[in-house]
């Protein structure tokens, strides 16, 4: 609709899509949020908080593409991939419990977007796999990938090109002797550590 302000007769900001039940990407297919703001019923999906076992917010079956879209607040358990998912452009604007799990083994490429106030973990890595992540904002947050504590599958993360703030424990994280972390081209402030639990060999940055 259109509102009168002292700037004149504009647009009115779009409301932000409340999700009552998780949307459903099916296998190999695209959702195009074109720009708009999605954000969790809390009474269905979850809070938001660091609670355990909240729902997502959207579901990718593998092969999936989730695209311009903004998850707003509360964003409950975010982003869940059941095997490879494609995410380009998606902005969270207030992490929930997590930003993005895998699922199931699979792929994640994240190109472009960004991720902001993550009381704790932004990706989580609850299955073997690879997670590449290029041209992301990050500020604000505990660490921006974690695998799954205490499992010894091997993750292969990446992260190129991005501009990371504000980080309370480490960007990579891991408790696997076999996974593998690589930082490339990418701009830091306030980042203590870059990588915590790699052995040694299995990192570097450049
Ligand atoms: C914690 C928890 C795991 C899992 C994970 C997640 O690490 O210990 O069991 O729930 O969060 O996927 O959010
Ligand atoms: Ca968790
Ligand atoms: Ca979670």
């Amino acid at each position: 609709g259109l509102v009168a302000s002292i700037f004149g007769v504009m647009p009115a900001a779009a409301a932000p899509t409340v999700v009552n039940s998780t949307i459903v990407v099916p296998k190999g297919t695209t959702y195009d949020g074109q720009g708009k703001t999605f954000v969790a019923n809390p009474s269905t999906l979850g809070d938001g908080s660091q609670a355990e076992n909240q729902k997502p917010v959207f579901r990718l079956e593998a092969g999936a593409t989730l695209k311009n879209v903004i998850i707003g607040a509360p964003a409950a358990d975010g982003v869940h991939c059941y095997g490879s998912c494609n995410i380009s452009n998606v902005v969270w604007e207030d992490v929930g419990e997590d930003a993005l799990t895998l699922k199931s083994s699979g792929t994640v490429n994240i190109t472009g977007g960004a991720a902001y106030k993550a009381y704790d973990k932004v990706f989580q890595m609850n299955a073997s796999g690879t997670i590449n992540i290029k041209n992301f904002r990050a500020d604000d947050i505990g660490k921006l990938v974690r695998q799954n504590g205490g499992t010894s599958y091997a993750v292969n993360m990446t992260l190129d090109n991005s501009n990371i703030s504000n980080v309370k424990d480490s960007i990579m994280r891991t408790d696997s002797s076999v996974s593998q972390g690589k930082i490339t081209n990418t701009r830091y402030s306030k980042v203590p550590t870059l990588f915590k639990g790699f052995a040694s060999g299995k990192t570097s940055q450049s």
